[in-house]
């Protein structure tokens, strides 16, 4: 018996699902998780032995791989000083500042402790700042598990079946309009007929946590202005693709710059950590200087703020974003060459260290294009490559990460295997 399967039967026990997060479960692609004994670049090492090409990166933070040795130092370095203070330290003020200087909307900014309060805030925020309740999100993104963005969600909750999670009040839910990406005449008709009423849109200017979908017909840029026309708030959900497409995000990759950021993952360097940020006369509405009450007693924690510091100012002298698309092309070429070899339809939408693999017939342009893939396809890839040394991610409705480490034997690795299971299928 693998001990992975014993510990999960003890996990069990103990952990509802046996999970601390539901897609960790390995619920739609099959057979129990393995347990990750250590992690080092872009391996991971299981409780059974097996080595793993890990392309789910922790779902995003592991840019620079795992166990990365300047990010490490920066931590010991930080843990010699004490682990938390509760009061303002010098790290937060460093990092606040790198933020601002990286990420185009942000000029000011506020930390927290993950993507969800990282979001969740945002949205209390704009509504706040705007004096309204409604708030527009598109079918299949996922912003964490806030109550009321978990409506249509994508990532575990869609991987599960359930993207309208339970225990969501309607009230809240009413207040919540949901429309589809890419689908810019639903959006602007929505704000003809209550543009007066929305606080905010809320999107993930790369949808990931359904596959991965790009906007198309300039979609980011009419969202933002429309809030500019309505006195509404655009909020880019960044949380995976800051400091993950390019040093700035979407918003510098594309040039289109929201009011409003939310960022998580890899500005904690592995270590727990949200943030979000915007144009100073919102996030002058923050308490203490204004109405709006948002509070964390770790936020802005000495060691994550050391590490998130070290993984951005080594992602700002490196600039590996050019190595990491080259890879992500190099799996997407090999993937689609053997579908093309096996005459199977598949779609690998790809933009640098971001790609996913949709089995499905046309380009994925929104949830409900997605949700018409081929999931047991998926399946049956994600089975034969664990089995041959390569972790994807374990749903059809999520999007997986290439490090800086991947460079070289473990890409080519992978490239033939993951090309191996689609043949193989
Ligand atoms: P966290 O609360 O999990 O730190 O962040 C929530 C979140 C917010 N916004 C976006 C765009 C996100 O992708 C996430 C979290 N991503 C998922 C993976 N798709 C985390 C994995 C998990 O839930 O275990």
């Amino acid at each position: 018996m693998e001990i992975s399967n014993d510990l999960f039967e003890q996990a069990k026990k103990t952990i509802p699902g046996g999970v601390n997060s539901p897609v960790r479960a390995f619920r739609s692609v099959g057979g129990s998780p393995f347990f990750t004994k250590r992690a080092d670049g872009a391996y991971l090492y299981t409780s059974d032995d097996q080595r793993l090409i890990d392309y789910v990166c922790t779902w995003g933070p592991a840019i620079l791989g795992h166990n990365q040795p300047v990010i490490k130092e920066a931590i010991s370095r930080a843990l010699e000083q004490g682990t938390s203070f509760g009061t303002p330290n010098p790290y937060e003020v460093e990092m606040a500042e790198l933020i601002c200087e990286l990420v185009p909307s942000v000029e000011k900014v506020r930390m927290c402790n993950s993507g969800t309060e990282a979001t969740m805030s945002s949205i209390r925020l704009a509504r706040g700042y705007t004096g309204r309740d409604k708030i527009i999100k598109f079918a299949g993104c996922y912003h964490g598990h806030v109550d009321s963005l978990l409506v249509k969600a994508g990532s575990g909750a869609l991987t599960l079946g359930n993207p309208d999670s339970a225990g969501i009040p309607d009230s809240f839910a009413r207040e919540t309009i949901v429309l589809n990406y890419n689908d810019s005449e639903s959006l602007k008709q929505t704000f003809a007929n209550q543009g007066d009423q929305i606080a905010a849109v809320i999107l993930e200017p790369y949808p990931a946590n359904c596959g991965l979908i790009f906007p198309k017909n300039n979609f980011l840029q009419l969202a933002v202005d429309l809030c500019k026309e309505n006195g509404s708030v655009s909020i880019f959900d960044e949380v995976m693709t800051g400091f993950r497409v390019s040093l700035g995000g979407v918003q510098e990759h594309v040039n289109i710059i929201p009011d409003m950021t939310a960022l998580g993952k890899i500005i904690g360097g592995g270590l727990p950590v949200g943030a979000f940020g915007g144009r100073k006369e919102i996030m002058d509405h923050l308490a203490p200087l204004g109405p709006v009450y948002q509070a964390g007693t770790l936020s802005g924690n000495p060691l994550a703020m050391a590490a998130g510091i070290a993984a951005l100012k080594m992602l700002q002298s490196t600039n590996p974003y050019k190595d990491l698309n080259c890879m992500g092309r190099k799996i997407k070429n090999s993937i689609l060459q053997a579908a093309a070899e096996k005459g199977v339809a598949l779609q690998v939408p790809q933009v640098g260290s971001m790609f996913a693999i949709f089995f499905n017939e046309n380009p994925v342009e929104n949830f409900d294009h997605a949700i018409r893939s081929d999931v047991d396809s998926f399946k049956k890839v994600f089975q034969y490559s664990i089995k041959n040394g390569v972790y994807i991610a374990p749903s059809a409705f999520e999007t997986c990460f290439i490090s800086t480490c991947h460079a070289g034997d473990p890409v080519d690795i992978s490239s033939q295997v993951l090309g191996d299971a689609i043949k193989n299928l």
